[in-house]
């Protein structure tokens, strides 16, 4: 469960040490090493990857760890700590997406995904893979993509493959899409593959193009709080899906192959065009497009206490346009607000999940007790709240 920045390196091996010796439990021998993949939180760009625009988010200091051995038979099996006493087999040779059910879909989809990108799945020899991991699952943070990163670091890795980071990005991806069914972008594996301590991934979903760029929260006394609804969510369900479908029609109706090709000099056209829902859609895609951009250039120009009212601005579009908030996360970032972050929203796919504030140092425990008061007071679930900090990327631990 999360524990916060601090002892993070101590904390990191604790989980190491747990999957190595569950993997030595459940296969009698030893792994031949260990591999780990953060969860992410999106600093800003919602639902903007999957129409090819812009997002800022930061792989976190929560991951998912992997460890593996080599067979010389051509079986998979997997085993992880969410399911203890089970073991999934497969064959490297026919793996099938729609075969693949349950937590085993994500590491099994992972490698028949890699043999939909070349990894010539009938000449390797299979593994044995034991996987852990504390980031929170449900929360908006990824969990997912942890998993599909560390896998297919893992198996990259064991298996010679030449695939660049960006490539295994498009992997996990693959995986979700097909073996898991969520419909979603690019962002989160994104994230998890090229996140950089104390680094935002600022990512053209377009071209692909991705720079780090420094956040700079630590030097500016700033905290980045998690708040965590408890509300679950799930994209494989309806939500995430229909507001995709809704930024296609709008693409389509506006004459153009998907939304980056509109910016917000387009909206007076597009109100003309669009009925009214489609068209508030719409505008959250393009003003949240044109305000990642902003958070880069504030960043880079004023530093993070700057950033502040483009988080809220994201927000309030994604509660009032997009309409994939619920009521825990307006609370949740309305409360934090007045208590003292400098900015706030809710983050993620939506309609459950996690909102993020940013937070001057001293005011984060009365931020966290203000927001845990007024859930109670509405009688919601008791919230989670806990910083984080910006991690690396996917990586091979031993
Ligand atoms: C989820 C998806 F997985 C991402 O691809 C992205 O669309 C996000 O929701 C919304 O920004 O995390």
């Amino acid at each position: 469960s999360p524990s916060g920045s601090a002892g993070e390196g101590a904390h990191r091996s604790d989980l190491q040490h747990a999957a190595l010796s569950r993997f030595a439990e459940v296969y009698a021998h030893d792994p031949q090493g260990l591999w780990s993949a953060p969860g992410r939180v999106n600093l800003i760009g919602e639902h903007t990857d999957y129409n090819d625009g812009f997002v800022f988010p930061f792989a976190i200091n929560y991951r998912t760890v992997v460890a593996l051995r080599s067979r010389d038979d051509q079986l998979v099996r997997v085993a992880s700590a969410f399911a203890p006493g089970e073991v999934v087999e497969a064959s490297l040779t026919d793996l099938e997406p729609a075969n693949l059910h349950g937590w085993s879909a994500y590491p099994l989809g992972v490698v028949w995904a890699l043999g939909q990108f070349g990894a010539p799945l009938g000449e390797l020899r299979g593994v044995d893979l034991f996987i852990d991991s504390d980031v929170p699952v449900g929360a908006g943070l990824s969990s997912s993509a942890a998993i599909e990163c560390a896998v297919a670091a893992a198996l990259t890795d064991v298996w010679h493959l030449d695939f660049d980071r960006q490539t295994l990005a498009k992997v996990g991806q693959l995986a979700e899409n097909k073996a898991v069914g969520a419909p979603t972008g690019i962002m989160d594996q994104s994230a998890s593959m090229l996140g950089r301590p104390d680094h935002g991934v600022f990512l053209d979903c377009r071209s692909l193009d991705a720079e780090v760029i420094e956040l700079g929260f630590d030097a500016a006394d700033l905290e980045l709080l998690v708040m965590d609804t408890r509300v679950s969510h799930s994209h494989a369900t309806g939500g995430y899906a229909a507001r995709r479908a809704s930024c296609e029609a709008g693409a389509k109706a506006m004459d153009v192959s998907s939304l980056r090709d509109l910016s917000v000099h387009d909206l007076p056209r597009a109100e003309e065009v669009l009925d009214d829902e489609t068209f508030r859609r719409v505008r959250h895609i393009l003003t949240e497009n044109q305000r990642v951009l902003d958070t880069v250039r504030t960043l880079r120009e004023h530093g993070p206490t700057a950033i502040g009212e483009l988080l809220d601005a994201s927000h309030v579009s994604m509660r009032d346009d997009f309409e994939i908030s619920v009521p825990e996360l307006d609370l949740a970032v309305e409360v934090s607000r007045r208590a003292g972050a400098i900015g706030s929203r809710m983050t993620g796919g939506g309609f459950g999940g996690a909102a993020i504030a940013l937070v001057p140092r001293a005011r984060l425990a009365e931020v966290a007790s203000a927001v845990t008061a007024a859930f109670a007071e509405a009688s919601f679930t008791a919230p989670v709240i806990f910083p984080v900090t910006a991690a690396g990327g996917a990586t091979r631990e031993r």
